[in-house]
């Protein structure tokens, strides 16, 4: 995103404020919710008690985030209100270097709301983007996150979930699919159900992704040993220790 925040980078909080501009502007190009406003808030309550950088272990589970996307048979990256007012360019890079396709799902469901999103990811680059058609739904839920593209997520094996604190990731995985969640809070549903939770900002959980990518591209030994060696229950007591013993 290009709008610009007049906070000089120097500024200690300088990465907060931007990433709060994007979710402001995001509101007024009529791409983020409102409610996006409030999770914007609750990330970065947990973004300052993990000392608002990438941990070792958020840092495995992205490279295990990047070997399963690249090991996938139909990898989709879902993409919010809040993720696409905060990483439009990165998210569209991620698919570009693992092959995964984008698709929009909300939660505050209009058809105005999954345009701008498309036409917004298209303006940084995204082609072919999913969660118009919405001709499937996931079973067990509710509510509007359940519609989906039935050559979408309804279809993959593996789905990135970025930022929601909600049921969809358990019942994705009900579906046999495995879920990459990232998000700030370890205690929110959706990682705690996640195959690889990755508690970490999505302004850098992204771009780590990706660059786990491009070393993994090509080599599914490594790829192998990524998902191996992770284990997503030390992620989740390390990202809630290191919370418990944060120091002022
Ligand atoms: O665009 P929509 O209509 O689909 O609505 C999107 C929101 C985000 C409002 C909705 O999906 C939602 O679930 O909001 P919640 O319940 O507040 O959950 C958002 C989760 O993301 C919380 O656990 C936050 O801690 C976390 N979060 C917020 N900002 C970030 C974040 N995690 C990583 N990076 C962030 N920048």
């Amino acid at each position: 995103m290009t709008e610009e925040v007049s906070v000089p980078e120097s500024h200690p909080r300088y990465e907060s404020l931007l990433t709060r501009h994007r979710i402001e502007a995001g509101v007024e190009r009529g791409i983020t919710s409102k409610q996006g406003l409030i999770a914007e808030g609750r990330g970065e309550a947990f973004d300052y008690l993990l000392g608002e950088e990438t941990t070792d272990s958020a840092d495995r589970a992205a490279r295990a985030a990047a070997a399963y996307l690249l090991s996938a048979e139909h990898a989709v990256v879902s993409v919010n209100g809040n993720a696409a007012a905060l990483v439009p360019e990165e998210l569209v890079e991620l698919a570009d270097v693992t092959g995964a396709e984008l698709e929009v799902n909300l939660f505050n469901r209009t058809r105005e709301r999954i345009e701008a999103i498309a036409d917004y990811l298209r303006e940084h680059g995204a082609e072919g983007v999913k969660g118009l058609d919405a001709d499937a739904r996931i079973p067990g839920l509710d509510h509007e996150r359940a519609k989906v593209d039935s050559d979408g997520i309804y279809d993959a094996d593996v789905v990135l979930v970025p930022l929601e604190d909600g049921d969809r990731a358990e019942a994705l995985g009900e579906m046999g699919k495995t879920e990459l969640v990232v998000d700030l809070n370890p205690l929110s549903r959706s990682p705690q159900v996640a195959t690889v939770p990755i508690v970490d900002n999505i302004i850098r959980a992204i771009p780590t992704i990706t660059e786990h990518a491009r070393e993994l591209a090509g080599d599914p030994a490594a790829q192998q040993a990524a998902i191996e060696t992770f284990d997503a229950d030390a992620a989740l007591a390390d990202a809630k220790r290191r919370i418990r013993e944060v120091e002022a």
